[in-house]
């Protein structure tokens, strides 16, 4: 392994630093070069001797904020060494943003952090459900982010069972406790809703949907719709009622859950858009974090998959 020496980098710094109106600072980042190395080290601890030989000190402003990369209000050799450690994460292959490499030295994680799964299985999952290029039959938007903005109105239709509807609340629930996700409510009739949940018979099924899918082997199916800004506006879903209540409650968080923009899954089984059949009833907390994901601010409606992985290899750790 590569190892970094402080002390020939900070022989290595005999220019001043360069610090026009125009440069940007980034965390970590201290004399703005865009990259995060032991220059920006030895700033910090150049910075700490002056200060504490004279009381000078000639980090300010954004500066000072870059240089304090442990946010505890003070320029030290704390923040010079932690700067080091990430030069040699990245020196060595590392890919994590000096943000969640930080937190993680603090052996902290992010709110997306789920226990044994790693950024990598993370990226591949969210790109498989929610950035797939064969869910839209509309090329121009093929692979692109599409989520609803505005607050879901469910209306439910048909034959449902009291269990039936206990499902769909229990769903919305669910999906109503993720931050950022526009909330999800009941309708006070079908005129008013967005996400029109029918219970219903094959024979009504295979009219609903037989010109999209080969609804013979489907227990349930949703269409939605989106604007030219990618975002989902309205959900026709289909609950097949000849199959049994277990099946029924599996497919209609299933159903709703595709209806947001999360498509079906090869890769995991025990997750709720599993593509195959399966009697989970409820989104894994795989699922789950995929959703906070795809609903936080930073991901954003039309984002490609390159883009989405940019957001969550900054915000999974
Ligand atoms: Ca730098
Ligand atoms: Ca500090």
């Amino acid at each position: 392994m590569r190892s970094i020496s402080l002390v020939a980098a900070a022989a290595l710094l005999t220019a001043p630093f360069t610090g026009g109106a125009s440069v940007k600072y980034h965390l970590g980042d201290v004399d703005g070069s865009g990259a995060i190395d032991a220059i920006d080290a030895s700033a910090v601890l150049i910075s700490y001797e002056q200060r504490s030989a004279k009381g000078t000190d000639e980090l300010s402003g954004a500066r000072f904020t870059a240089a304090d990369v442990n946010r505890d209000g003070s320029v030290d050799p704390i923040d010079a060494s932690l700067i080091l450690s990430y030069y040699a994460h990245v020196s060595t292959g590392g890919k994590m943003m000096l943000s969640g490499f930080l937190a993680m030295s603090r052996n902290t994680h992010s709110e997306y952090y789920v226990e044994g799964c790693m950024v990598d299985n993370m990226v591949e999952y969210f790109t498989e459900i929610v950035n797939s290029a064969e869910y839209t039959n509309d090329n121009e938007s093929a692979g692109l982010v599409q989520k609803w903005n505005e607050t879901i109105m469910y209306y439910i239709s048909g034959e449902a069972s009291s269990e039936d509807v206990k499902a769909v609340e229990k769903t919305a629930k669910l999906l109503n406790s993720i931050v950022g996700f526009p909330r999800m409510r009941q309708a006070s009739s079908k005129d008013e809703c967005n996400m029109d949940i029918n219970f219903v018979t094959d024979r009504e099924f295979k009219r609903m949907f037989d010109s999209d899918i080969n609804s013979e082997s489907a227990d349930g199916a949703v269409t939605f719709w989106f604007n030219n800004d990618n975002e989902i506006t309205r959900a026709v879903i289909g609950v097949c009622i000849s199959c049994d209540q277990e099946t029924r409650c599996s497919v209609i968080a299933e159903e709703i859950i595709n209806g947001l923009g999360v498509c079906d899954s090869e890769l995991r089984p025990d997750s709720i858009v599993y593509q195959y059949d399966s009697t989970v009833t409820e989104p894994s907390e795989i699922d789950l974090s995929i959703l906070e994901l795809l609903y936080s601010r930073d991901i954003k409606n039309g984002m490609t998959a390159s883009e989405c992985e940019e957001v969550i290899r900054r915000n999974y750790f």
